[in-house]
């Protein structure tokens, strides 16, 4: 396993839409350790491959304290099944230092594969279906700085770009 680089805001590569998985073979189990192994030591509670410049529709989760409750979710789509909009204060691993509010709806019905290609369903709430949706935006080519004002997503992408050419 490896713990990979994490792309941050603003490369254009975090842009990209990720394309379906379809082989289900030992690459992909690779490849989802390589996530779990980056979001773990990165000290994050979600990741999507996109963030790693792997743009296949593919993410892990894991919310537990003890992170011991990995998720795995493989060509997953969402539909909203509670349009009631909750707010969270979402930080994101490739936009790092920044937390901002962002609504989303409260309640979502998931469809997804299992590392075997096996189709699952899911209803998520709360933190799960916040992080679900802000990974499926990841895939997507989406970031929670999209939702703020023009005006703090560019505060936001100097700091960064600043920090960047620091560490260059
Ligand atoms: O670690 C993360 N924390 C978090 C907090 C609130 C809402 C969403 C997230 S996801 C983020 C990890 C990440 O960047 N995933 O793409
Ligand atoms: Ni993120």
């Amino acid at each position: 396993m490896a713990v990979l680089e994490i792309l941050e805001f603003p490369d254009p590569r975090l842009r990209t839409v990720a394309s379906p998985v379809t082989e289900f073979d030992d690459d992909l189990q690779a490849l989802i350790g390589d996530l779990f192994e980056t979001m773990y030591e990165a000290q994050g509670i979600g990741l999507a491959a996109t963030q790693v410049n792997v743009h296949k529709r593919l993410l892990v989760i894991d919310l537990s304290e003890n992170k011991d409750s990995p998720q795995v979710f493989i060509n997953p789509e969402f539909e909203v099944i509670d349009d009631e909009e909750t707010e969270y204060d979402e930080g994101c691993l490739s936009v790092p230092g920044y937390y901002e509010t962002v609504c989303r709806p409260k309640a979502i019905r998931v469809t997804a594969q299992n590392i075997n290609g096996e189709q699952f369903e899911l209803e998520a709430t709360g933190l799960l279906s916040t992080c679900i949706q802000h990974e499926i935006d990841h895939l997507n080519g989406k970031l929670f700085v999209d939702y703020l004002s023009t005006l703090k997503r560019n505060r936001i992408r100097q700091k960064l770009e600043k920090e960047h050419k620091k560490t260059a």
